[in-house]
C-alpha cells in the first residue's frame, strides 16, 4: 500500500510540472504567456491596488506582463492597444475608463487573433465578440447595497424625510451608471427619499472636495444623506463637512464604495456610516483567465467578486487588513 501512496504523490508532482503550475514563483522559467494590460490610471487607492495585485499575480503565475498606464486618457488607452497588437501578444486585457469608443481598436484585436479580456469596467457596443469576458464587480449591486443601508437606517431612525446628494464617479464609466442606478432604482418610491442633485467627481479626492463645498455652500444643513461613489472622493468630501460645522456620520450620513484601509479605519471612527466593499484584487482571475484563453479553453463571460457591506450596524473589529 504504501508503494502506492508514493507512486501516487510522484504522479501528481509529475503532472503539476507538466501542466506548468509549478510555473508559479520559478523565476528564469520561459513565461508562459505575454499579457498586454492598459491600466485606465491611478486616480484612487482603489486603482493602485488593482495595479499592484495585477502586477505581483504576473509574477506569481508565470506571465511576462507588459503594462501602460493611460494616465485617465482614453486615447491613451487606444494607443495602448493598438501598441499591443502591434507586439502581437499573446492576450489583451484593459480597464475601459469609459463605456464608449472601443470597436475600431478592439475590431483590430479581433482581426489579429488577440483575446481581450475586460477588468473591472465593461464597454457598450453593437459589435459581437469584441471581447471574451469580464472580470470585475456588480456595480449595480453595489449601489442596491448602499441604498438597502440607507432604508434601514430610515427604519431604525423613525423620520420621515432624508435629502440625499451623491457624488458620481467619471462620467459614463461603468462604476458610475450602475452605481447611481443600482442606487436610485432601490430607493424609488420610497416617499421619504428625496435627491437634491448629484455632482460628478470623476473618482478623485480633489473633485470631492469641490463637490461637497459646492453642495454645503447650496444645501447647508439641508443634507441628510451624503452617497459617494468612491472612498477617495468621500475622503475629499470630510474636511469640508467639518469646516461647515458639521459632524459627518452623526449631522449626514456618509455612504461610501470601495473599502480600502484608509477609509475603513474612519469608518470604524464613526465618520462614515457604510462602505460597499468594491475589490481590487482581480489579478489571479485575470491570470487564470489568460492562461486559459491561449490553452484555447472557454472562459466564464463574466465573473463578479464576492463582495461585503462595512457600516455601523456591524461590529467593526472583525475587519481584517485591507491591502490597499
Ligand atoms: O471604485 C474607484 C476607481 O472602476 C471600481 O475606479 C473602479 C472604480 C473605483 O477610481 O476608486
Amino acid at each position: 500500500m504504501k508503494g502506492k501512496g508514493i507512486a501516487l504523490i510522484l504522479l501528481l508532482v509529475l503532472c503539476l510540472l507538466l501542466s506548468g503550475c509549478a510555473a508559479k514563483n520559478n523565476p528564469g522559467a520561459e513565461p508562459r504567456l505575454l499579457l498586454g494590460f492598459s491600466q485606465l490610471g491611478s486616480e484612487s487607492s482603489w486603482r493602485i491596488g488593482n495595479t499592484k495585485d495585477i502586477e505581483e499575480k504576473a509574477e506569481t503565475y508565470g506571465i511576462s506582463l507588459m503594462m501602460e498606464n493611460a494616465n485617465q486618457k482614453q486615447e491613451n488607452q487606444i494607443a495602448a492597444l493598438r501598441r499591443f497588437i502591434a507586439y502581437r501578444v499573446d492576450v489583451i486585457a484593459f480597464s475601459p475608463i469609459v463605456e464608449e469608443g472601443w470597436d475600431n481598436v478592439l475590431k483590430e484585436a479581433k482581426q489579429a487573433g488577440i483575446p481581450v479580456v475586460l477588468v473591472d469596467r465593461t464597454i457598450k457596443t453593437e459589435e459581437k465578440d469584441l471581447y471574451e469576458c469580464l472580470i470585475g464587480a456588480d456595480f449595480y449591486q453595489e449601489g442596491v447595497s448602499a441604498a438597502n443601508y440607507l432604508l434601514r437606517k430610515a427604519d431604525r431612525s423613525g423620520k420621515d424625510r432624508f435629502q440625499i446628494v451623491e457624488i458620481t464617479g467619471t462620467e459614463d464609466s461603468t462604476p458610475m451608471r450602475q452605481r447611481h442606478a443600482g442606487f436610485m432604482d432601490t430607493i424609488a418610491g420610497d416617499e421619504r427619499m428625496q435627491v437634491l442633485e448629484s455632482v460628478n467627481g470623476d473618482f478623485l479626492k480633489s473633485r470631492g472636495a469641490e463637490c461637497m463645498r459646492y453642495l454645503l455652500e447650496k444645501y447647508g444643513d439641508g443634507i441628510d444623506v451624503i452617497y459617494s461613489h468612491n472612498d477617495e472622493m468621500t475622503l475629499g468630501a470630510l474636511p469640508e463637512i467639518e469646516q461647515a460645522g458639521y459632524m459627518p456620520g452623526k449631522d449626514m450620513i456618509v455612504i461610501s464604495i470601495d473599502g480600502g484601509q484608509e477609509a475603513i479605519d474612519i469608518l470604524k471612527a464613526g465618520k462614515i456610516n457604510c462602505i460597499v466593499e468594491c475589490t481590487p484584487m482581480l489579478g489571479s482571475t485575470l491570470m487564470e483567465t489568460a492562461l486559459a484563453l491561449k490553452d484555447g479553453k472557454n472562459v466564464d463571460p463574466e465573473t463578479h467578486p464576492t463582495e461585503a457591506v462595512f457600516s455601523d450596524e456591524d461590529d467593526l473589529s472583525q475587519i481584517a487588513p485591507r491591502g490597499y
